[in-house]
C-alpha cells in the first residue's frame, strides 16, 4: 500500500484469549487467529489489532507484561506469530502490536531485582517512593480501586500502580528506561509487524507527587513531557517506517490529541479518545446505573470530529474494544431480532461515515451482545471484581451491583466470538474461560455469512465504501439539527460532492426536518424512508 494509505483502512481488534482457541484448552490462540484469515479478509479489514500475546500472569489479561520479547506460551509459540504475520501479509492483512509501556507485571525481570534490592540498578525504572508519614506518598487512586501506591515494608518504601497493584508504573523520566523501551518497539517492528497501539500512553509521564482534590489524574494525565517522549520515540523507532501508530489517551483533550497526531509534530498517527463512551456514566462515575445521554453522545463525537479536523490531527472511531460493553446493547436495542439486527446496522453506519480510522472489535460485525451475567461468579476480569467489592462494602445491595456490571463491566465484551451455533458457539472444544451468551444459536458468523440482510453485509459495505470514495476518508464534516432529540444527521464535504447522513437512535420512526432535502443516490441504507419517515433504528446515506 502506498504511503498514506493507512488514512483509508480499517481496523479489526481481535482480544486472543476469546477469539477461537485450537488446543481444547478454552482460551483462545494465535492458531485460532491463523484459521480465521480468510474471514477477516472476507470482511474487507485492512489491520488486525492483537491485544498483548506477550509473557504475562495474566492478572490483567496480558496488559501486565512480564517479558516484552516472548510470547505467552497460552497463546501458542513465537514461530506461531511469525506464521500469523506471514499469513496476513500474504492476505495483503496488515497486524498491528499493542503494547504496553506505561507498566510492566510485578513479574518482569526488572521489577523483581528493583523490589529485591533497594540499590539495583533497576529501583528506579519504577516509581518507588518514601512517605513522609504513614500515609502513602500522595491520596492518588488506582483506576482499577484503592490508593495507587502499594507498600514495601522491606525498604519503607511505595512504588506507584496507576492500575493493578501487579501493575508497576515504569520511570519514563529514567534515559535507560526510554531506551531499553525503544529496544523493545525496535525488536518488532524487525519481527515484521506493521503497526503499534499504545496502551495509556498518554500517563506516562508523571508531574509532581502531590496530593490530589480529584484521583491523581491531574498529574499525569497529558503530563507535562508527554509530547517530547513520543516524539524521541518516534524519532528512535518508527518514525521513518511505514507503520500506521494510535495511542490510547486515557480523558485527554483535543488540543493535547492535535499535538499526539498531526503530521509535522512527528509523535504518533492516531488517538483513541473515551469522552463519547462515558454518555451513561452518572457524573463522570464509570460504576452507576444510567442511560444513553443522546444529546451529549452527539455532542462530544462532534466536538472532537469538527476540533481534530480543523486541528490537521488523526481520529481513531470506535463503540466498542475489550474495555467496553458491546454496543448494540449498550446504544441500540437487543431485546428482539429485529431490533438488535436494525440498530446495529445503524450504529455501524453512523460510525463509519465519520472521519477517522474506523475500529470493528470483534463480533461487534454480528452484532454479539452483551452476555447479561447474572452472578458475580461469572465475571473474571480485575477491574470488575473490585468494583464489586468496592460497591459493596459501599453498601449497595446484590441486584444493584449486578445490574451495574451488567452494564459497565469489561467482561460484557470478552466472551467469545460466536462462530457457529455448535457446541461453545464453535470457539473451543474445551469449557470456555467465560461464558458465552446463549443467543449465540441465532448470533453467529456461520449465520451471518449465509444472510445477504446480515450486520456483517452492512459492515462489508461500508468498509468497501470507505476504501472506494475520498469523501469518507478526507471530508469535512457538517453537524445538522444538533438539538434533534431522535436522529443524529451530518453532512460530509469533499471536492464538491455532499454526502448526507440520517440515523434514528431511537426505535419508533420519527419525521425527517422538513427543511432537510433528502433528495440523491441512496449509498447505503437500512429500514425505509416513507413520506419523510425513517424507521425505527433506520439509517440512510444519499449523495448529493
Ligand atoms: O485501558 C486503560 C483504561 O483506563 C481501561 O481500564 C479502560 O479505559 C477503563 O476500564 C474504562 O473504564 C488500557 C487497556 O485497554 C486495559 O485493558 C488495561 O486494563 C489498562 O490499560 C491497563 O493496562
Amino acid at each position: 500500500m502506498q504511503q498514506n494509505d493507512w488514512r483509508k483502512s480499517v481496523v479489526y481488534q481481535i482480544y486472543p484469549k476469546s477469539f477461537n482457541d485450537t488446543t481444547g484448552n478454552g482460551e483462545g490462540d494465535l492458531q485460532g487467529i491463523i484459521e480465521k484469515l480468510a474471514y477477516l479478509q472476507y470482511l474487507g479489514v485492512d489491520y488486525i489489532w492483537l491485544t498483548p500475546v506477550y509473557e504475562s500472569p495474566m492478572n490483567d489479561n496480558g496488559y501486565d507484561i512480564s517479558n516484552y520479547f516472548k510470547v505467552n506460551p497460552q497463546f501458542g509459540t513465537i514461530e506461531d506469530l511469525k506464521t500469523l504475520v506471514a499469513e496476513a501479509h500474504k492476505r495483503n492483512l496488515k497486524i498491528m502490536m499493542d503494547i504496553v509501556i506505561n507498566h510492566t507485571s510485578t513479574e518482569h525481570e526488572w521489577f523483581k531485582q528493583a523490589y529485591a534490592d533497594k540499590n539495583s540498578l533497576y529501583r528506579d525504572y519504577y516509581f518507588f517512593r518514601r512517605s513522609a508519614d504513614s500515609e502513602p506518598p500522595t491520596n492518588w487512586e488506582s483506576k482499577f480501586g484503592g490508593n495507587a501506591w502499594k507498600y514495601d515494608e522491606k525498604t519503607d518504601e511505595y512504588y506507584l500502580h496507576l492500575f493493578d497493584v501487579t501493575q508497576a508504573d515504569l520511570n519514563w523520566d529514567n534515559p535507560e528506561v526510554r531506551r531499553v523501551l525503544y529496544d523493545v518497539i525496535n525488536h518488532w517492528i524487525d519481527f515484521g509487524i506493521d503497526g503499534f497501539r499504545f496502551d495509556v500512553i498518554n500517563l506516562i509521564s508523571k508531574g509532581e507527587f502531590k496530593n490530589s482534590e480529584k484521583i491523581g489524574k491531574e498529574f499525569y494525565t497529558d503530563g507535562p513531557r508527554v509530547h517530547d517522549y513520543l516524539h524521541e520515540m518516534n524519532q528512535h523507532t518508527f518514525g521513518d517506517k511505514d507503520l500506521m501508530t494510535v495511542g490510547e489517551m486515557s480523558s485527554t483533550t483535543i488540543e493535547h490529541c492535535i499535538k499526539y497526531t498531526a503530521p509535522e509534530r512527528q509523535e504518533l498517527s492516531s488517538v483513541f479518545n473515551f469522552h463519547h463512551l462515558k454518555v451513561d456514566y452518572v457524573d463522570g462515575e464509570k460504576w452507576s446505573n444510567a442511560k444513553l445521554d443522546f444529546h451529549k453522545l452527539k455532542d462530544i463525537l462532534m466536538e472532537w470530529q469538527l476540533g481534530i479536523y480543523e486541528g490537521g490531527g488523526w481520529n481513531a472511531i470506535f463503540w466498542c474494544n475489550h474495555d467496553q460493553p458491546r454496543v448494540v446493547t449498550r446504544f441500540g436495542d437487543d431485546t428482539t431480532e429485529p431490533l438488535r439486527k436494525q440498530s446495529a446496522k445503524m450504529l455501524a453506519t453512523v460510525l463509519h461515515m465519520l472521519q477517522g480510522t474506523p475500529y470493528i472489535y470483534q463480533g461487534e460485525e454480528i452484532g454479539m451482545t452483551d452476555p447479561g451475567f447474572d452472578d458475580i461468579s461469572q465475571y473474571r476480569d480485575v477491574e470488575s471484581l473490585n468494583a464489586y467489592d468496592k460497591l459493596k462494602s459501599s453498601g449497595y445491595d446484590e441486584q444493584e451491583i449486578l445490574t451495574i456490571l451488567g452494564q459497565k463491566s469489561r467482561d460484557n465484551s470478552r466472551t467469545p466470538v460466536q462462530w457457529t451455533s455448535g457446541e461453545n458457539a464453535g470457539f473451543t472444544s474445551g469449557e470456555p474461560w467465560i461464558d458465552i451468551p446463549n443467543n449465540f444459536d441465532k448470533i453467529n458468523v456461520e449465520a451471518a455469512m449465509e444472510d445477504e440482510q446480515s450486520i456483517l453485509q452492512t459492515y462489508r459495505h461500508l468498509i468497501q465504501l470507505r476504501h472506494e470514495h475520498d469523501i469518507v476518508t478526507y471530508g469535512s464534516i457538517e453537524p445538522l439539527f444538533m438539538d434533534h432529540k431522535e436522529l443524529f444527521i451530518y453532512k460530509r464535504h469533499h471536492n464538491g460532492e455532499t454526502w448526507l447522513v440520517i440515523a434514528n437512535f431511537s426505535k419508533e420512526g420519527v419525521v425527517i426536518p422538513e427543511s432537510l432535502d433528502v433528495d440523491g443516490e441512496v449509498i447505503i441504507q437500512n429500514g425505509e424512508v416513507v413520506n419523510g419517515v425513517i424507521d425505527g433504528f433506520g439509517s440512510i446515506v444519499v449523495a448529493q
